[in-house]
């Protein structure tokens, strides 16, 4: 038998179901229906998403509000209620509320994103440089801290698995052959640029986009701070495949990373 008991607990437990599904694993890729962000891996997007919470808490205060001005005028203020219109032009108290307020709350959300913004900027002295290059239709990496015996640097592409190519369990759209590879918890510098038209170097969970210009280098900085596989889009419309070129960041600890460095030397 159908109750309203039996409704609300059956809410209850698929509402538990679905935070212990979301909870038991990271989200490092768009997921079916999402709303929310990724799960961050850089101080960069902690810092992002707390902006974002501290905003949502003015926005849903002036949207309220605002709502509850409009309605009590429309309410109290139509002609079948209030035939004869008030004459008072300007009031000195009210005036001086609704340009205080509105200013500090400017400042309120001023402060944050600033701080944000120029903590963004801030360059720690990076151990690593890695240059990513955006090409019409892939990215390609180069490694030139380091150089093999003949003196060649690590440079590689990286392409799109295409669909017919994926395995089971990968995902459609957004796996690459040679994935960008850095170590957890070291200060890496990317230096991004284009190769030929106007691209986007772009990964969610790490808190990146930065444009990718042919003749112009744009410097940002990564610290990752988990292991994990990190799926990212070009996010600059750049030709007709340009929903083709994903990114994929391969986050490993020190000594992988070394040994990666190795092999990719040895090639
Ligand atoms: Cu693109």
């Amino acid at each position: 038998m159908i109750n309203k008991y039996n409704t609300i607990s059956f809410l209850g437990l698929a509402l538990l179901a679905q935070l212990f599904y979301s909870k038991t694993f990271f989200g490092d890729a768009a997921e079916d229906w999402q709303l929310g962000f990724q799960d961050p891996a850089t101080p960069i997007m902690e810092g992002i998403i707390n902006l974002h919470h501290d905003f949502m808490f003015f926005i849903c205060a002036i949207s309220i509000f605002v709502s509850w001005i409009l309605g009590r005028t429309l309410w109290h203020y139509h002609w079948t209620k209030n035939k004869y219109p008030s004459a008072m032009v300007h009031g000195t108290a009210i005036e001086i509320i609704w340009t205080v307020t509105p200013s500090i709350t400017l400042l309120a959300i001023a402060v944050p994103s600033f701080a944000l913004l120029y903590s963004m900027d801030e360059i720690i002295a990076p151990a690593i440089t890695i240059k990513t290059v955006g090409h019409q239709w892939y990215w390609s990496y180069e490694y030139s801290d380091y150089t093999n015996d003949d003196n060649e640097t690590i440079m590689f592409e990286s392409y799109m698995i295409p669909e017919e190519d994926l395995a089971l369990g990968q995902l459609r759209l957004l796996e690459v052959d040679n994935p960008m590879v850095i170590p957890v918890n070291t200060h890496v510098r990317l230096i991004i640029t284009a190769a030929d038209v106007l691209h986007s170097w772009a990964v969610p969970s790490l808190g990146i986009k930065c444009d990718a210009v042919p003749g112009r280098l744009n410097q940002s900085s990564l610290f990752i701070k988990r292991e994990g596989i990190f799926y990212g889009q070009c996010s600059e419309i750049c030709g007709v495949n340009h929903g083709f070129m994903p990114i994929v960041v391969e986050a490993v600890s020190l000594p992988n990373y070394i040994s990666w460095v190795a092999n990719k030397l040895s090639e």
